[in-house]
């Protein structure tokens, strides 16, 4: 059963009464930023079917009970040790792995940290009012499954930043709470977290891809030099799992739906909005949203800052252990870049070009997710499919923005990208569309909005009409 301290935790946080004295300072802050910024209308009257973290092994993380969300209890977990764990990369490949920061590189690892866990609350504050839209019970407890995570992520890094980083660590660990995804003023780090997550469209894309991103930037952490990172991160890898997994099944259905209306109506992209469905070309401009946002999650092209990871052992390249050289002294990637807005190729020393290795990794992790949403277009006898645009593409970050490419990655002109960008990404007529079919939130257990099919089973066996969410008295 859930441990009686107030902070769920495997890292013996009572053996550590200054450490555990600075969390539970903090916790309150945290409950604060959680209940202003949290899920939107659903912190007092509402218990949530949730499965709470309790400890590492399998059966610990898959406990299951209603609770208020408030009432959650974030903990900290780290992955079980590998005994005499050794450097798997870089400059100091195979001296054991570090217990401590080492000081020459407390400022990289500090920042690697902050911009990690600056994204964790960051996803709550953009999906803060998907409850009041949302197209089931089911649905509902989902979201509030991955924001509950996400919280828990950002307490895995500021157990990190407190027990490692002193003073410094303990500020940064404010600053994550004051940092609001959007404001103007003090915005989160990283910009695909301060895109808003307006509707479930959105929010099934950015589970789908930029949680991705969480699942390729945490394998390679899990990799680094400093084992607590390493271990941490590879807990974060299993929650993440999931999150995943909500972003593709919800996507998946709502083609499914899709193609049952196409089916239904004589299969014109009007007739499924005249049924309040979401025709192809309106889901193809969200991915090609959310995919290009989450390939600026990367970083550029060709980094010093990616080097320097690399050689310093700090971030490594997702599954590591299949790669043959782990210094990649030689090594070149050989790069498609643009000068001047002309395409052309140029050799970069692969450790710049880390940014690039872990990115094209990623795009094949995505790429398998595609294929399996195009198998259901194929059920139905539908020729259409989705795709991943071009790398080129809508891109902010790296050599290629400032630059327009369509979705083939050709080039095209400011004036040609200006005529055609409403074909390519979501438009304003999508977002008030999208809106006016949400409008409604579907609270009846058992029932479904209209543009989703349901889902093939419910959670942890439990059958779908039941009441994930259920309303105190
Ligand atoms: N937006 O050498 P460069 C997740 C900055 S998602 C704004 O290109 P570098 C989650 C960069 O900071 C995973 N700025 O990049 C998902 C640098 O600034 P300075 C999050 C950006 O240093 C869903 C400059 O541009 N984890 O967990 O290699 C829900 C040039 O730097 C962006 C991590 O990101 C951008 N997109 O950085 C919940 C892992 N990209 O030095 C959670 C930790 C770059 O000029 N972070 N810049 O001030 C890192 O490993 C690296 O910092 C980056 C790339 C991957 C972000
Ligand atoms: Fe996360
Ligand atoms: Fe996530």
């Amino acid at each position: 059963m859930i441990s009686s301290e107030r902070i769920p935790n495997n890292v013996d946080l009572s053996g550590d009464k200054r450490l555990q004295r600075a969390l539970e300072h903090w916790q309150p802050r945290y409950l604060e930023w959680w209940r202003d910024m949290g899920p939107e209308g659903f912190q007092d009257h509402h218990q949530v079917y949730l499965r709470t973290a309790i400890s590492v092994d399998p059966d610990g993380w898959a406990h299951f009970e209603f609770v208020k969300l408030p009432d959650y209890r974030w903990g900290i977990f780290l992955a079980e040790p590998v005994s005499d764990r050794a450097i798997g990369f870089g400059d100091s490949l195979g001296k054991p792995a570090w217990q401590e920061v080492p000081g020459e590189f407390r400022n990289q690892l500090r920042r690697l940290i902050v911009t990690q866990g600056d994204t964790e609350p960051a996803s709550v504050e953009q999906q803060r009012q998907l409850g009041a839209k949302c197209p089931s019970l089911y649905d509902l407890r989902n979201l509030f499954q991955v924001n509950v995570e996400e919280g828990r992520h950002l307490w895995a890094m500021v157990y990190l930043l407190h027990s490692y980083f002193g003073r410094d660590g303990r500020d940064e660990a404010e600053e994550l709470l004051m940092r609001t995804s959007g404001n103007r003023d003090k915005p989160r780090i990283l910009e695909a977290f301060n895109e808003p997550v307006d509707n479930w469209l959105d929010f099934f894309m950015f589970t789908m891809f930029t949680d991705r991103d969480g699942k390729s930037q945490l394998m390679s952490l899990s990799e680094s030099a400093l084992d607590p990172l390493a271990r941490t991160t590879r807990f974060m890898l299993t929650e993440e799992a999931h999150h995943m997994f909500v972003g593709e099944t919800g996507i998946t259905r709502i083609l499914e739906r899709t193609c049952q209306l196409l089916k239904e109506t004589g299969g014109l992209s009007e007739d499924v909005h005249r049924v309040g469905g979401i025709d192809l070309e309106m889901i193809q401009r969200h991915l090609n949203f959310w995919f290009s946002r989450s390939l600026d999650l990367h970083g550029s092209e060709i980094s010093s800052n990616a080097a320097s990871y690399f050689a310093n052992g700090l971030k490594g390249r997702a599954r590591e252990d299949s790669f043959d050289d782990h210094t990649v002294t030689d090594a070149i990637y050989d790069m498609e870049t643009c000068d001047d807005g002309r395409l052309s190729r140029q050799e970069v020393p692969m450790r710049n070009a880390m940014n690039e290795v872990l990115r094209d990794w990623y795009v094949g992790d995505c790429q398998g997710g595609v294929q399996r949403w195009n198998k259901i277009l194929e059920q139905y006898g539908f020729s259409d499919r989705l795709y991943l645009p071009d790398k080129k593409f809508s891109r902010g970050i790296g050599i290629f923005s400032g630059f327009h490419f369509d979705p083939q990655g050709h080039p095209v002109s400011a004036e040609e990208w200006e005529r055609r960008k409403g074909e390519w990404l979501p438009s304003a007529a999508d977002k008030d569309y999208l809106k006016s079919i949400m409008a409604e939130p579907v609270y009846e257990p058992g029932k479904f909005a209209n543009y989703i099919a349901p889902p093939r089973r419910g959670i942890n066996r439990q059958p779908l009409d039941f009441e994930y969410v259920r309303t105190e008295a």
